[in-house]
């Protein structure tokens, strides 16, 4: 008789230094960008769950904003100290972690990540990420011997997260690590965030995307309304959003010349909800000015920020 394998499910913590491909790795395991992605750090500011459900099993991963040096802290403990702290925030409960890296390089805070990650005594992959970038392939194998020399992982994978190579294999090892069990969510869910939630954060990564150096740190968004109605076209989302930033200068370069940044913004992000919703969208979006809403701890309850 022919017994199917026992399903699997677990969480799997996804922990590195900011920009190395977290949540682009994510959204490639889920398969739809449920977590935003900028060429910029730090663009992570919550913790979200990405559900990737595959036929042997389902993963729960955990984006989280990346592990970094605090500019503030100049000791090596209190570096220590912040690294820990991240890392297990990100780690409780979860039965195996993924550390990326950028393949091709590994920094003093790669390894406060991985001492951190051994601390919680977790199963480690490795996850060697963007290899597409690598253009001598022959200098992956010494640059891969050289980082797992004295260090333990439960598997060491080269993947490019943006073009998708070296996924399987991944799922495969990060599959048997985690424990026998029913999956902990249905099949169709992809994360454990409200469309709401997204649709912020769809907008914010227009913001960290489009906006000029500065200005993305002081920006936040809010939806003020969300309703679905149907229309002769099919159902259609009607979201009104709120970019508030800190000053009227910044309100100036978020609406841009005759409004043009901001219709820009709009656009884009209208797009992505659309593709990550399946439904139309209709986006209003307002710019307001709030000082000081980063430090107002109120505000940021109000935007969502405890979540
Ligand atoms: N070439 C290349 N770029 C990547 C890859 N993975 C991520 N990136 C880019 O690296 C930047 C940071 O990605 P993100 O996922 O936001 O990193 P995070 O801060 O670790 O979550 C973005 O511009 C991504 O498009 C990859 O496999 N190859
Ligand atoms: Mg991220």
């Amino acid at each position: 008789m022919n017994t199917p394998a026992a399903s699997r499910s677990g969480a799997v913590a996804v922990v590195g230094r900011p920009n190395v491909g977290k949540s682009t790795l994510v959204n490639a395991l889920v398969g739809a960008k449920v977590s935003i992605v900028s060429n910029r750090p730090q663009t992570t500011r919550h913790r979200l769950l990405g559900i990737a459900t595959f036929p042997a099993g389902q993963l729960q991963l955990v984006d989280t904003p990346g592990i970094h040096r605090g500019e503030r802290s100049q000791s090596a403990t209190a570096m220590h100290r912040m690294m820990n702290r991240a890392a297990r925030g990100a780690l409780e409960g979860v039965d195996a972690a993924v550390l990326v890296v950028e393949a091709g390089r590994w920094d003093e805070e790669d390894t406060l990540a991985y001492e951190a990650l051994r601390e919680a005594k977790v199963p480690v992959v490795l996850v060697v990420n963007q290899v597409d970038r690598i253009r001598e392939k022959a200098t992956l194998l010494p640059y891969l011997q050289q980082v797992v020399e004295g260090r333990e992982f439960a598997g060491v994978h080269p993947v490019s997260a943006l073009k998708r190579t070296g996924l399987d294999a991944l799922v495969a090892e990060l599959l048997a690590l985690v424990p026998e069990g029913e999956p902990a969510y249905a099949e169709d869910e992809i994360t454990d965030k409200s469309q709401r939630f997204l649709a912020a954060e769809l907008l914010r990564e227009q913001l960290m995307r489009q906006l000029g150096a500065e200005l993305p740190y002081s920006t936040t968004v809010e939806i003020e309304s969300f309703s679905e109605e149907a229309t002769k076209s099919g159902p259609m989302m009607r979201i009104g959003a709120v970019v508030w930033v800190e000053r009227d200068g910044q309100k100036a370069i978020v609406i841009g010349k005759g409004g043009a940044r901001l219709r820009e913004i709009g656009t884009k992000a209208r797009m992505s909800m659309e593709r990550l919703f399946g439904s139309k969208v209709f986006l209003e979006t307002f710019v307001r000015v709030r000082a000081g809403w980063s430090d107002d701890e109120a505000a940021l309850r109000s935007f969502g920020y405890d979540q």
